[in-house]
């Protein structure tokens, strides 16, 4: 029976209720409190590593407030909702953001000061949350923050990996090895398990129509594991709105299957444990390609299962047909992992919900939307139809019903033209025959977006052009990127924050949340006190990286050079192979000039940071080559001063945190067309970095915003890549005749300049053979604008001007933008004020 509530005296209750901390004592209260309780430990004889704890719980406990708050008034009022699927949330570190994020931040220092520790140290201690690779996951962990800023309701749902992305080891070699990243060993204070939350979900087994004049089915028998919800708060900005991202953990059902343990079979008991528990061990290391394993597509279906069952149970609660579902409910599919939720809520509608097909197929259609992420040919994900057949026997039926009607619609519309059906079926016919996943997505969503003006543009003219014609342009949008404010400014690069605060008279609280308020910096690039503080705080952010080099790796580096960087995943698309032979370029160049000459030069250090797929030879070659080559150019006393280079491992958010703000130049090079958007571009230039790049993604946006004048652009753009590939296909012209200086830098590296002459010919062989990404036609206007970017340099003044003007004109970029335009345009979610 139901419960009476509330049980007790209402008084008693609320008297005894905790506010959120505000003042200093409090605050060292609740943080000794949890040392002696929560972590039974006695206080006066802590750590860093239990202050930060003990901080965490405190933070945790202000959040757990809010959080009840906000899920109290998203029940009660019943708004349309919109949910986030990803499979990747690369959030990084918590308890920096959770302070800023509640305005505590400054009373929590001084509290732990009075219990003798530092802030910094405090925050140091704390692992990075690394459920991603990269952008992707990125991009899911800003738009978590900008929706609960911005307080719209707004869920996340992912997987909880017990290992995420894996750590970083560079050999002496320069070889790349990976260890696991075993980063709930010390415990999650910010995770919240839900034990009660929890979910059957179902693989294998059989699936029979039941021919009764219904398109029902049963699926029955199989294996069946369970999904536990794991939650995770996501504090909004100077708001009380303080959001859910549930990740899902799998279990086995029962400890062990009793009917094989009976029957005498224990090895095989304790397998079907072992096997559900792998569903969720570990995040796949790839980037940009798929590779067909039965266990991803296990955690793409356990965990879009989870999270509809959960999505459709709260639904529910709320009494209103299941016909009016897309009206309470927005469900956004990051990339085309998660598109079994298509197939999944047919399934519930038709076998459970008794739906008639044009029904479910209604309510669908209405509730999902698409976001592509990439063009590139090997990301794109197909599913062996004897793979789905096997695991979800139920699904593979619907997906054929889903393929059957589109394709007669698609028949009705253009009729006889047979290739168009090939092109168009969701089938692609082969060697075993694959489910095309992204035209799945595209079917079952309300709308479709790339994430960047170039890339809708490619997405619509190349790999959806037929479905463009057949639903009709509307359906198809952009939303360009974006990124937090909050972590890329204000928690990485406080003095510039303070800076600006200062500057704009107002609190940050204001500018934080309305990013275009930069703007109001731009006349103080005219102002010489503005621009000297400017240039102080990049100095100083400078050190700071430098010092952290130091002290992580005992390196000393030139904090009078220019800092040049490009840090994001190893791949032959973002050609970091072109930077390296600019960098060989420079040393060769610098080694043949005078000392007269040489005087005029100025310093460069070059940063490289970001991991490679563990399988991706190519890309663990490129380490190699830096690596290698940083060892021979930083030992050289004729150039060392002029020119250094190093691999900064295991790339990381808490890493970028440190290297954005200190970088005057950063290279985002890849193959125009190619980079969708780009998000650590947006990064650098509002942290004032000057941008060297090609004509692709976000790049050209941010050209748009801060003027071409202050970028810094080079190479071919995108309608002659197809062109170039097709005369290097052919028409192959030698690199000797071609470019001559890149054939030079090639020759020097075959020759053993930075050792194992042999080791780099498979890499060297891809630029001489084929040159799919086209380095031999953009390296001499790559060499040229490296040169400007020096011309520019060498005037210090009208940098630091194009330094501040770039970042004033970085608004568009705040993922607070972006995310409106999912909730206004796409989702139609409203704000929730939560008084
Ligand atoms: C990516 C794109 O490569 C990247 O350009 C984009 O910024 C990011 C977020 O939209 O998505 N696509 C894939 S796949 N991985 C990415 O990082």
């Amino acid at each position: 029976g139901k419960e009476k509530w509330p049980r007790g005296e209402e008084t008693v209750w609320k008297g005894a209720m905790r506010d959120v901390d505000t003042d200093v004592s409090s605050i060292t209260k609740s943080f000794v409190n949890h040392v002696q309780t929560s972590l039974a430990r006695q206080p006066y004889n802590l750590d860093n590593l239990g202050a930060y704890q003990a901080s965490a719980l405190s933070v945790r406990d202000n959040l757990l407030v809010n959080w009840n708050e906000t899920s109290l008034q998203y029940t009660r009022k019943a708004p349309k909702r919109a949910y986030y699927l990803s499979l990747e949330f690369l959030m990084g570190r918590t308890l920096d953001n959770a302070l800023l994020n509640l305005g505590l931040k400054d009373k929590y220092a001084e509290g732990v000061e009075k219990l003798g520790f530092s802030m910094e140290d405090i925050l140091d201690q704390e692992r990075d949350a690394a459920l991603g690779n990269g952008g992707l996951g990125r991009l899911a962990a800003c738009y978590l923050d900008s929706s609960a800023s911005a307080e719209l309701p707004v869920w996340g749902y992912g997987l909880r990996y017990k290992y995420g992305i894996f750590q970083q080891l560079i050999s002496p070699e320069g070889d790349q090895l990976e260890a696991p990243d075993p980063w709930l060993d010390n415990q999650n204070p910010w995770e919240l398990p839900r034990l009660d939350v929890a979910y059957e979900v179902r693989f294998y087994g059989q699936a029979e129509r039941l021919h009764d004049g219904t398109p029902r089915a049963q699926w029955t028998g199989g294996q069946e594991v369970l999904a536990v919800a794991y939650d995770v708060m996501i504090p909004g900005c100077y708001t009380k709105t303080t959001n859910n991202l549930r990740l899902w953990e799998s279990k086995p059902k029962r400890g062990f299957d009793l009917n094989s343990f009976n029957a005498g079979n224990y090895e095989g008991a304790v397998e079907s444990s072992n096997s559900a528990a792998a569903i969720t061990s570990v995040l796949y290391p790839n980037d940009h390609t798929t590779f067909g394993k039965e266990l991803r597509l296990k955690q793409q279906y356990f965990w879009t299962a989870a999270s509809l069952a959960d999505i459709l149970r709260r639904f529910k609660n709320i009494g209103k047909p299941i016909t009016q579902f897309p009206d309470y409910v927005a469900i956004q599919l990051n990339d085309t992992h998660p598109t079994l939720a298509i197939v999944e809520l047919m399934r519930i509608l038709l076998d459970e919900e008794d739906q008639p097909w044009a029904a479910a197929w209604q309510i669908v259609t209405n509730t999902f939307f698409y976001t592509n992420h990439t063009v590139l040919p090997e990301a794109l994900e197909k599913w062996p139809v004897p793979l789905l057949e096997h695991l979800l026997p139920r699904h593979m039926q619907i997906i054929y019903d889903i393929n059957m009607l589109f394709l007669q619609s698609v028949e009705k519309k253009f009729p006889g033209d047979r290739d168009r059906l090939g092109r168009m079926s969701l089938i692609e016919e082969g060697f075993p025959k694959q489910v095309r996943m992204a035209f799945l997505a595209c079917i079952g969503s309300r709308k479709v977006n790339g994430v960047a003006e170039l890339h809708s543009d490619l997405v619509k003219t190349t790999i959806l052009k037929d479905f463009v014609e057949f639903e009709g342009i509307s359906k198809f949008g952009n939303v360009t990127n974006g990124i937090t404010p909050r972590r890329w400014l204000d928690q990485c690069n406080p003095e510039l924050s303070a800076l600006i605060s200062r500057t704009l008279k107002v609190d940050k609280a204001v500018w934080l949340k309305d990013l275009s308020m930069l703007e109001k910096l731009l006349p103080r690039a005219e102002d010489k006190k503005f621009r000297d503080e400017w240039a102080a705080i990049k100095q100083r952010n400078k050190e700071r990286l430098a010092h952290h080099v130091q002290v992580t790796l005992g390196l000393t580096i030139n904090t009078n050079a220019m800092f040049d960087v490009q840090i994001k995943r190893l791949h032959e698309y973002k050609r970091q192979t072109l930077n390296i032979l600019g960098v060989i370029h420079r040393y060769l160049t610098l080694k043949s000039m005078s000392a007269e000459e040489k005087k005029k030069v100025n310093p460069r250090v070059v940063f490289f940071a970001g991991k490679a797929a563990p399988a991706y030879y190519i890309a663990k070659l490129t380490i190699r080559l830096i690596v290698n080559v940083a060892k021979v150019i930083n030992a050289d006393p004729d150039t060392k001063d002029l020119l250094s280079l190093y691999f900064l491992p295991d790339y990381s958010v808490s890493l970028a945190e440190v290297l954005i703000p200190a970088s005057d130049i950063s290279q985002h090079i890849s193959t125009a067309g190619t980079e969708a958007s780009g998000t650590s571009n947006m990064k650098f230039c509002l942290n004032g970095g000057l941008l060297l790049g090609t004509v692709d993604g976000a790049n050209i946006e941010i050209a748009e915003e801060v003027g071409e004048s202050n970028v810094f652009f080079f190479g071919h753009l995108t309608p002659a890549v197809e062109d170039l590939r097709y005369q290097h296909t052919y028409h192959p012209v030698p690199i000797e005749e071609k470019c001559p200086a890149l054939a030079h830098v090639l020759n020097q590296v075959s020759a053993g300049l930075f050792g194992d002459a042999h080791v780099y010919e498979p890499l060297l062989n891809t630029i001489r053979q084929g040159d799919h990404y086209l380095l031999s036609d953009d390296f001499d206007s790559y060499i040229a604008a490296l040169a400007m970017v020096d011309e520019a340099y060498l005037d210090r003044t009208e940098w630091v001007k194009k330094s501040i003007r770039t970042s004033a004109k970085m608004g568009k970029f705040s993922s607070d933008r972006a995310i409106m335009e999912y909730a206004e345009s796409y989702w139609n979610v409203e704000p929730q004020h939560v008084a």
